[in-house]
């Protein structure tokens, strides 16, 4: 029997999986960023969006399980900035993506700012669904406002640098994105980010299920899954080549992850499916994975990464 190879490349580094916990799961503290560290099938590590200072995030409930998935309206907590960077300088052991995020497009600007002045080289993920101007929509849904922040950015930021997106649901806005990122030397783009403002109703209780913002929250799982697809889809046929596609959302199974790398994911992320399993989760994935591959005849993820085909 032929050897099944799950080997992926971060940026340069050679990953033994395409598996990463999605950001925001699993990786605020310390111990839980060592956990990621000493998981076996976790290829690569990202961390919970650092903002410059340390936040509590919003009351509780801000997390709950629901049947096809998830909602969250966790509210940014983090340990700061400093946090992050010092624990990926000197006590990283996995290859990690520093994930950072801002309340404003100039703390975006400081922050990075600041990680070009300091010894980090590595990866760092910029979180675009931050809040902008009042009034205006969150960054990535304001084409010109993204245009502006990442040729700021550019003009000073030579380290490797990508963005998480929020899902995007219209064919327009898939291109207008793509225009915009293909500008600039992006090392990759994370699709997708919780789809926002979803709203769960308990029927018993008749009343929502998580305290902020009157119950609205971001939805993934399951129910996420085909918007996922799309966006990684769409995104990979529009992007310049240079530009990776991590694949964000809906994966509970090993034909999930198998589904995102046919629609052009480089690397596959979970989110959802950890908080309700734990992370044996990725164990079993890279199991189903191979068994897949080894039916179909694969040997590795190149072999069938983007090849997705169309009626
Ligand atoms: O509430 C969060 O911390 C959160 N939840 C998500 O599902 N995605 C995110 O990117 C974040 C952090 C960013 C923000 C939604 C609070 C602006």
């Amino acid at each position: 029997m032929t050897e099944i190879d799950l080997s992926a490349d971060l940026f340069g580094q050679t990953l033994t999986s395409p598996l990463l916990n999605a950001s925001g799961v699993h990786c605020q503290t310390k111990e839980e960023l060592n956990d990621l560290a000493n998981t076996s099938n976790l290829g690569a590590m990202v961390t919970k969006s650092a903002t410059l200072q340390a936040r509590e995030g919003n009351p509780n409930p801000r997390y709950y399980d629901l049947e096809n998935g998830s909602i969250n309206s966790m509210g940014l907590p983090n340990l700061g900035y400093d946090f992050y960077l010092d624990y990926v300088l000197q006590e990283q052991t996995k290859p990690t993506i520093l994930s950072v995020a801002a309340l404003s497009a100039a703390d975006a600007i400081t922050l990075l700012k600041d990680l070009q002045a300091s010894d980090y080289q590595g990866p760092t993920e910029l979180n675009l669904s931050c809040p902008n101007i009042v009034g205006e929509p969150q960054l990535a849904y304001d084409f010109e406002a993204t245009d502006r922040v990442l040729s700021e950015v550019f003009s000073f930021y030579t380290k490797p640098l990508g963005v998480k997106l929020p899902p995007y649901f219209d064919l327009v806005h898939f291109d207008k994105i793509a225009a915009v990122l293909n500008k600039y030397p992006l090392t990759h783009v994370n699709t997708i980010n919780s789809i926002g403002n979803g709203l769960w109703v308990d029927v018993d209780q008749e009343q929502v299920v998580t305290k902020a913002k009157g119950g609205f929250g971001g939805l993934g799982g399951t129910m996420v899954l085909p918007t996922a697809l799309a966006n990684v889809r769409a995104l990979r046929q529009r992007l310049n080549d240079s530009i990776k596609v991590l694949g964000t959302g809906g994966v509970t199974s090993g034909a999930d992850v198998f589904a995102h790398t046919l629609c052009g994911a480089d690397l596959v992320s979970v989110g959802t499916q950890v908080m309700k399993e734990g992370l044996g989760i990725y164990d079993r994935l890279a199991e189903e994975l191979k068994a897949i591959m080894a039916e179909k005849g694969y040997q590795s993820l190149a072999d069938f990464r983007g090849k997705l085909k169309e009626l």
